[in-house]
């Protein structure tokens, strides 16, 4: 299914002199308001293929219908999301979930869709059909060279698709680990894991990024070999100048402080890139900004600050990406609700008066601090990000659209409705 300007047009038409009169009264209250619109509008968010069907639980799956059956649907999808919002021109492919065929024609399609191809993940944390040696007890740590250069070899793989798509980085996540005291030697597990990513760093072009994404627990639930940012910080430092860490929202021990995390990395230029969800317990992947807004804005109040800091690109020079899947929601309205989310975080961390906050901060004024920060983030803005929507030919509200164009009928009438996505 494809929408049309006509739609889109009808549709902002409908909502104009309410979006109007919202935009007016947000650009007396934000002194910044035109260029935090302008920054918006450069701003991409890269859609997982895998979050593209139902996600499950190890208890159940509940497909809600018209899922994507194959890549070419999933860059579809994905086009219809950038579609409706002109904010998710990428999609990051997970390898084997969605190998390409024919590189030309994907590539064509994507391009279509006005889609560029993000970070390509490996996946050496299942078993699939057919593969000779088991990552049951580890990939790059395990303790069997045999299986290490398999898993070497599948992210050189990954890597090789990638180049055809024109991606332009590869995101390791594994989950090595140990479920037991005693059944790993730690040292031996990092430095295994540490030889086998030097051995896919050199396979990597020389534009390329690789991303060492940590996660404190699950499936291993003793120890995890790229456990919190300090152990991939530690791995990437040593890989070199095209090694950065990746932080997944999902994937610390619960509180920890992520905004203090992410400040430190992009001080130390390794922050690579990161993958937006929300948690209330664990690696929930909820929607982002579903259950701790406030920490999400805090989150892009420390990466602005940072990327200004260094001088780099707000849009390009970190990965940005979703990281989201589950059971309840339509998948698609629910990645649109997400990249909704992260624009309105990036959106307030934009408006922070960054000078008077240093000043508070060198006086130690905590309230004016605080004051600042919360004045931010209750200030509405909603009305910014519309516009920049509206400006670069998206809808003024895409999940209305999305229902009132009856879009996942259109899928299941066009899919069925027994389709299951690959993926999580
Ligand atoms: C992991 C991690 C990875 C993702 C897999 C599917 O928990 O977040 O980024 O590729 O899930
Ligand atoms: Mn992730
Ligand atoms: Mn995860």
């Amino acid at each position: 299914m494809q929408l049309t300007k006509q739609q889109i047009d009808a549709h902002n038409e409908a909502l104009l002199r309410q979006h109007e009169a919202k935009l007016q009264f947000t650009r007396q209250e934000v002194a910044n308001a035109e260029e935090i619109i302008q920054q918006l509008g450069a701003f991409q968010i890269a859609i997982p293929s895998w979050a593209l069907g139902t996600g499950g639980t190890r208890f159940g799956r509940f497909s809600g219908g018209g899922e994507p059956r194959s890549l070419d649907e999933k860059i579809e999808d994905v086009g219809l999301l950038h579609a409706l919002n002109q904010s998710s021109g990428a999609i990051s492919l997970h390898i084997p979930w969605d190998i390409p065929h024919d590189y030309r024609a994907t590539r064509i399609l994507a391009a279509q869709h006005g889609l560029a191809f993000d970070a390509v993940n490996s996946n050496t944390f299942q078993d699939q059909n057919g593969q000779e040696l088991s990552y049951k007890f580890g990939s790059l740590q395990h303790v069997a060279k045999a299986v290490r250069r398999q898993a070497i070899d599948h992210n050189i793989e990954v890597i090789k698709h990638g180049i055809e798509l024109g991606s332009q980085s590869l995101t390791v996540w594994l989950s090595d680990g140990s479920c037991f005291p005693g059944q790993l030697n730690f040292r031996r597990a990092y430095q295994n894991t540490l030889d086998s990513l030097h051995e896919i760093y050199a396979a990597l072009p020389d534009s390329w990024k690789l991303f060492l994404e940590y996660k404190a627990f699950e499936p291993n639930f003793y120890s995890t070999t790229v456990g919190d940012w300090g152990m991939s910080y530690s791995y990437v430092q040593k890989l070199g100048p095209k090694a950065y860490t990746l932080v997944d929202l999902g994937h610390h021990l619960p509180n920890a402080n992520i905004e203090q995390i992410v400040a430190l990395l992009l001080m130390e230029g390794k922050l690579g890139g990161f993958h937006f969800n929300d948690s209330k317990y664990g690696d929930d992947d909820l929607t982002a900004g579903a259950i701790k807004p406030y920490q999400l804005f805090l989150i892009f109040n420390e990466l602005v600050d940072g990327l200004d800091a260094r001088a780099m690109n707000h849009a390009t020079d970190l990965g940005w990406m979703i990281d989201a899947s589950h059971n309840v929601k339509d998948p698609l309205e629910d990645l649109l609700q997400s990249v909704e989310a992260i624009m309105l975080a990036y959106a307030q961390a934009l408006s922070v008066p960054r000078r008077a906050l240093e000043e508070a901060q060198q006086n130690n004024d905590v309230v004016t601090a605080q004051e600042i920060l919360q004045n931010a983030f209750r200030t509405d803005l909603r009305a910014l990000v519309a516009e920049a929507r509206l400006r670069a030919g998206a809808a003024l509200n895409p999940v209305g659209l999305f229902r009132s164009l009856n879009v996942r009928e259109h899928l299941i009438n066009e899919r069925g409705l027994k389709t299951v996505a690959t993926g999580l």
